[in-house]
């Protein structure tokens, strides 16, 4: 039994760091499934705003996927770390999420709302598909001798990457379990060159599991 409940829309890739920082550390959870047409009114009565991943754990309750991965860093001490007591180390690792967070996350959300319009530029999935490739050269050259974006244990920077690079490697058992998946298999595409990075993805996501 646990104490940690996670509001959880499951295909969502800020939901996924949620669920792989949480399985990282071995902390048992209970999910409250969100479905992607529930009006969120739950989310908001626990936690004041509608938009998912949120925790609660005991009388606390945490937002923000960002939010959560702290709070379980600073609250779960006794558990693998995903962040760094080095300082230095920790203002990278900061400066890299807020770079990833405004890059990495665009060519995901861009598909993601096409498919949300209901109209299909196949030149959108083409544009999104090469910043996808070239925002990840930087990973691929991290990645060289590396296991992991900041060196070789998995740290909040690789949670924070992972799940949107993965919409762009999704295989073709995972996309046909959701017309979202599928569309992501369709339109967004990692690209040539990629070898390490997709290796990588595949090493985060596999905390992704139930
Ligand atoms: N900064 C937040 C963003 C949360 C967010 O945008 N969540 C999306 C799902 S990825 C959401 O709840 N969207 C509204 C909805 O689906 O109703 C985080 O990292 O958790």
């Amino acid at each position: 039994m646990t104490d940690v409940v996670l509001y959880d829309l499951a295909l969502s890739p800020n939901n996924v760091k949620a669920r792989i920082a949480l399985n990282y550390k071995g902390i048992a959870f209970e999910r409250v499934d969100i479905p992607v047409d529930d009006d969120r009114s739950r989310v908001v009565e626990a936690s004041g705003q509608p938009l998912t991943p949120v925790i609660r754990h005991g009388d606390v309750v945490v937002p923000d996927s960002a939010g959560i991965m702290r709070y379980l860093e600073a609250n779960f001490p006794d558990t693998p770390k995903l962040l760094f007591a080095d300082r230095p180390a920790m203002m990278e690792a900061n400066r890299m999420e807020k770079w990833i967070l405004q890059n990495i996350n665009e060519p995901a959300n861009m598909v993601f709302s096409q498919f949300m319009s209901g109209e299909r530029d196949p030149a959108v999935g083409e544009e999104a598909s090469g910043l996808l490739n070239e925002r990840t050269a930087d990973f691929e050259a991290r990645l060289e001798g590396h296991e992991f974006l900041m060196g070789d244990t998995m740290s909040f920077v690789d949670i924070t990457a992972a799940p949107f690079v993965a919409y762009g490697m999704l295989p073709e058992a995972k996309a046909a379990q959701h017309p979202i998946a599928q569309y992501f298999h369709d339109e967004l595409k990692l690209g040539q060159g990629r070898e390490r990075t997709r290796a990588w993805c595949g090493r985060v996501m596999a905390y992704d599991r139930p």
